[in-house]
């Protein structure tokens, strides 16, 4: 295994210098007030109001007859939009209600795969950010420490102007475009192969390519979970009721009421831990040392499927030499959950194979976290195959896809860039298992400060919040010579840019038609405009394909958003009127049980790796201590943990005020400690504590609970904004991220972003 110096090493890096505070992007002077991107009423606004005669008398009579209002409103007519919502990645389907022009209500789409019917708390808080006064209205311009508005068409001419300078003075790899991963994604890809950059970033490196990348070398694609139908369901540090997953979250409660059994393997006792029969609170960063000993005691007492083995894998005498040093006494002492517990559940979930299954997972515990992440990946993977429910009913299961319709031959498609990606991914000797399509987004940073990128779009992504290290981060952003941000409102990474592009919200907008397939049947969807935009923005797709006209590739481009969705749906004999009407379609065949060849150099599932092998990497998972563990001996020190609230969505939704304020009354913006380590500290649940870690160093007050294991405290992720033009959220909370040092995992590049310690005392 590569040591500690590829990791720190790779991007030239130690732990790193502070080049600038981020109290200098707070310092900037955003958004001149005074300006016609005024975000508080302008005084001709006031007199245009006051010419309408609405006095403030009439407007108090008005007021005063609330009961006449409340029935004019209530009658008049409604109409029902179906759509997606925006307030997360999982999108899920919606119906939008519209009366007098306004929003008025949304429910779940109960067709949608994704979330049957249902929408959580940050859905229905998000939509009020239609209205949210703070919204960028027009299209801005950096001039000097301030922004000016502009013209979309001036934008982008100056844009072209200088990345077309950027591109002949440097060439193609010196661009770069980070987007959310969503429905247009392809497009924003297509524009930058027609530009000849393969420079095309996710969030992935930060949230999930370890657990990606496991599935993958081991099965050959990530596959789901048919939760519903299971009668045992292991979830390892995923927790769908707070890092919501709707769907997720009702196929289990269904199952539990059939009668599965549910355990949950989280350091904190999560909102799933809540529902579940049994919570397994497990030592952070040894899940690893879990799963070996699980898959110990199934081939020590043949608990395994057989035929499934002999079938359809290949390794597994090589499995069965490697694991019988992990007994479960072992597992114990490093994962410290007894031993005759990890021999129990193990016999309990070979009892109910093949409807028992270990939850794929997702960020929490193993998607970007460790340096074991991508071993702990495999060996979940394993263990699931050892129970034989791959492709089964009730086990882990491959969902029917839908591969969308292409805008070729019709549009043809730029040719594929002739450079290599610069952060490595995919390259043998740099991060070979790392995910092409993801890339390393946290190390653009890096890739700017080396010179190598020079110039960058930020589409619907806030690299400034969510990256680990962010005056790394500052800095490197800073470095370019030319940054655009795409967002809806001035993020901390919009404030640094030197053009900010508004894109419309998302009930304003039609999209680029997206497939869905985490259920047995795929579907496809379409997120379309629900409301007239209010002010001057535009769609993501309009924008993409307004910025390849001016860049000169406009034959890429030759089409309009209808067009596209009219032949991304050719494939499936729908039309765009009828995906229209109901928002989500099913689409091509029903899920069937059994397994033939899989995507993987086999064929077969890998339980040894000669591929990895091959790269220098373990071919088997084997034991791996985290990077770095807390000090045993010093009261003060913790590995800092992070995770997902249900009532906010990264850095997106901490400015909306319903749901701060459900933050405020619940008190919830606090640093989880466990009791007995705090009243070591002299600490009373609610007092101030400093928290400091080899980067960044903060205060927050903290909560003592017997609901999280005693060498973690546990951050939620959610705040921690520095942007001061996101005024209801500014300054409340710390963000993980403030304390994590830029570090990447030597085979997929991934973020490990809980491998830090943080020292703690009491303020
Ligand atoms: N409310 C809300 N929901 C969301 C999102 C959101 O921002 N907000 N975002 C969506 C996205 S992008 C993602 S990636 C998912 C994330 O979904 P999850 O991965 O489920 O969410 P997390 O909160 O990151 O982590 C889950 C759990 O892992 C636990 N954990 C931490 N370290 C370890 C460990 O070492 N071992 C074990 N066993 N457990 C550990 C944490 O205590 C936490 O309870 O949520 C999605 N849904
Ligand atoms: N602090 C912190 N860091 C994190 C996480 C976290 O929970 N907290 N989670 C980690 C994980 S699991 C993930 S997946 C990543 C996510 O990383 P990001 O994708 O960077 O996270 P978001 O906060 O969702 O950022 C989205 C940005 O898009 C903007 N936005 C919202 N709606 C729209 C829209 O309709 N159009 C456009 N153009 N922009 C829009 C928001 O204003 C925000 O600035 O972060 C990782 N890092
Ligand atoms: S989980 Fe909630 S916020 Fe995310 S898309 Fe669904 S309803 Fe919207
Ligand atoms: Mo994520």
């Amino acid at each position: 295994m590569l040591g500690i110096n590829k990791i720190l090493s790779h991007f030239g890096i130690q732990v790193l210098p502070q080049f600038i505070g981020k109290d200098e992007v707070m310092d900037h002077p955003i958004v001149d007030m005074k300006s016609p991107v005024n975000f508080r009423m302008t005084r001709r606004g006031f007199l245009k109001v006051a010419g309408t005669g609405l006095t403030a008398a009439t407007l108090g009579n008005t007021l005063l007859d609330f009961a006449a209002w409340e029935k004019e409103i209530q009658a008049a007519p409604t109409e029902m939009i179906p759509t997606q919502c925006n307030g997360c990645g999982n999108r899920c389907g919606i119906l939008a209600y519209v009366k007098n022009g306004r929003i008025w209500k949304i429910e779940g789409n109960p067709e949608a795969n994704g979330n049957l019917g249902l929408i959580c708390p940050k859905g229905h808080g998000y939509v009020h950010e239609l209205y949210n006064p703070q919204r960028l209205k027009g299209p801005l311009k950096r001039v000097g420490n301030r922004f000016e508005p502009i013209s979309w068409e001036q934008a982008y001419k100056e844009i072209a102007q200088k990345i077309n300078l950027i591109l002949l003075e440097n060439g193609p790899q010196s661009i770069f475009w980070v987007n959310y991963p969503q429905s247009n994604n392809l497009y924003a890809l297509r524009l930058m192969h027609a530009l000849g950059s393969p420079h095309y970033f996710t969030h992935g490196s930060t949230c999930y390519t370890a657990r990606n990348a496991g599935w993958k070398v081991t099965v050959g694609q990530l596959p789901c979970n048919d939760l519903g139908n299971a009668k045992y369901i292991l979830i390892i540090g995923r927790n769908p009721a707070g890092g919501i997953d709707l769907a997720q979250v009702k196929e289990i409660v269904e199952a539990k009421e059939k009668g599965a059994k549910l355990v949950v393997v989280d350091p904190r006792h999560s909102e799933t831990a809540v529902i579940a029969d049994e919570w397994l609170p497990i030592k952070p960063g040894t899940d690893l040392a879990l799963l070996l000993s699980m898959i110990h005691v199934m081939i020590k007492e043949e608990l395994y499927d057989k035929e499934f083995i002999k079938n359809k894998t290949v390794g597994f005498q090589e499995l069965e030499d490697e694991t019988v040093n992990y007994p479960p006494e072992w597992a114990e002492k490093v994962c410290e959950i007894p031993a005759k517990t990890i021999v129990r559940i193990t016999r309990e979930m070979a009892q109910a194979r093949p409807k028992a299954l270990l939850h794929r997972g997702y960020h929490g515990a193993f998607g970007s976290q460790y340096l074991n992440s991508f071993q702990t990946a495999r060996a979940l993977a394993i263990a699931n195959s050892l129970l034989g429910n791959i492709n089964r009913e009730g086990g882990i299961i491959f969902p029917k896809s839908a591969k969308l319709g292409e805008l070729q031959p019709k549009h043809p498609a730029p040719e594929l860039p002739k450079v290599q990606k610069a952060d490595g991914t995919g390259i043998p000797g740099r991060y070979p298992v790392g995910s092409y399509g993801d890339g390393i987004t946290h190390a653009i940073p890096e890739l700017a400060l080396s010179g190598e990128l020079k110039a960058g779009f930020v589409y619907h992504n806030n690299p400034l919040r969510t990256n680990p290290n962010p005056k790394r981060v500052i800095a490197g952003y800073k470095k370019l010579e030319l940054l655009v941000a795409i967002d809806t409102v001035l993020s901390e990474t919009a404030s640094i840019a030197h053009y900010v592009l508004p894109e419309s919200f998302y009930l304003e907008r039609t999209e680029a038609v997206d497939t869905k397939h985490s259920g047995k049947r795929a579907q496809v969807s379409i997120q379309q405009q629900v409301v007239k935009p209010l002010y001057n923005t535009r769609p993501g797709t309009q924008i993409i394909i307004d910025l390849a006209k001016h860049l000169g590739v406009e034959k890429y481009f030759n089409f309009d958003i209808e067009e596209g969705n009219r032949l991304r749906l050719q494939p499936f004999g729908v039309t765009l009127e009828e995906l229209k009407k109901k928002g989500m379609l099913f689409v091509g065949e029903e899920w069937k049980e059994g397994l033939s060849k899989l995507e993987t150099p086999s064929g077969k599932v890998e339980i040894y790796s000669k591929a990895l092998e091959d790269l220098g990497f373990s071919p088997l998972p084997r034991w791996e201590e985290p990077l770095v563990s807390p000090d045993p001996k010093d009261p003060r020190s913790f590995r800092l943990l992070h995770g997902k609230q249900a009532i906010h969505t990264h850095s997106m939704t901490a400015n909306q005020p319903y749901l701060m304020e459900i933050s405020r009354y619940y008190d919830m913006v606090r640093l989880w400690m466990n009791s007995e380590r705090g009243k070591t500290l002299g600490l009373k649940d609610g007092d101030e504590i400093e928290i400091e870690s080899s980067i960044g160093k903060g205060s927050i007050r903290v909560r003592l609970t017997e609901g999280i294991h005693p060498s973690a405290v546990w951050l939620p992720s959610g705040y921690g904004i520095y942007s001061r033009n996101l005024n209801n959220a500014f300054g409340v909370g710390l963000s993980y991220n403030d304390f994590v040092p830029t570090l990447f995992d030597p085979a997929v590049g991934h973020a490990m972003t809980s491998e830090v310690i943080v020292r703690i005392k009491k303020a």
